[in-house]
């Protein structure tokens, strides 16, 4: 069975509580529903934590145990250079990890316009509500082409 993790970081816990014209109505438990629901051949592992270190821990144990990851990464996006390191971990290792965000960060405060994560990322997609874990879930589970 696939196994993907899917982490995410500081504050995404309250998602559904407050700015539902940013982030929308639905939680975490609404969220994990929905991509077990588009992949139910899979093992989503859907995680948060508002702890850098827990998160780097997951990122480590996503190397070791080579699984696929979609990091949404919150607020440590903008500044967290150990979460950034670990996530070069996770790449450089050959293990894809999709950057991914609810809103569109671009579109917001201008502090939200650098990720320290893009560059060490597979990909990135941000923007689509909770469709952006989705599509990142449909790219992880595609038949990876052979590369020329
Ligand atoms: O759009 C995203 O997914 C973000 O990663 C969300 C982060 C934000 O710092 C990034 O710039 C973009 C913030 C998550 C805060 O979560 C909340 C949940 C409920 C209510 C308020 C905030």
């Amino acid at each position: 069975m696939t196994h993907i993790l899917v982490l995410n970081g500081p504050n995404l816990g309250r998602l559904g509580s407050r700015e539902p014209e940013v982030y929308g109505h639905a939680d975490l438990a609404d969220l994990r529903a929905v991509l077990c629901a588009d992949a139910p051949s899979a093992e989503i592992d859907l995680r948060q934590s508002d702890d850098e270190s827990e998160l780097i821990g997951w990122l480590h144990e996503a190397v070791d145990q080579r699984v696929p990851v979609i990091l949404n990464p919150a607020a440590f996006t903008h500044y967290s250079y150990a979460l950034r390191d670990a996530a070069a971990l996770v790449t450089t290792a050959g293990v894809p990890l999709i950057e991914v965000h609810i809103s569109n960060p671009h579109s917001r405060e201008s502090f939200r316009h650098t990720s320290v994560i893009s560059a060490v990322a597979t990909g990135v997609i941000a923007g689509f509500g909770f469709d952006s874990y989705r599509l990142a879930l449909v790219q992880l589970l595609r038949p990876m082409p052979a590369l020329e």
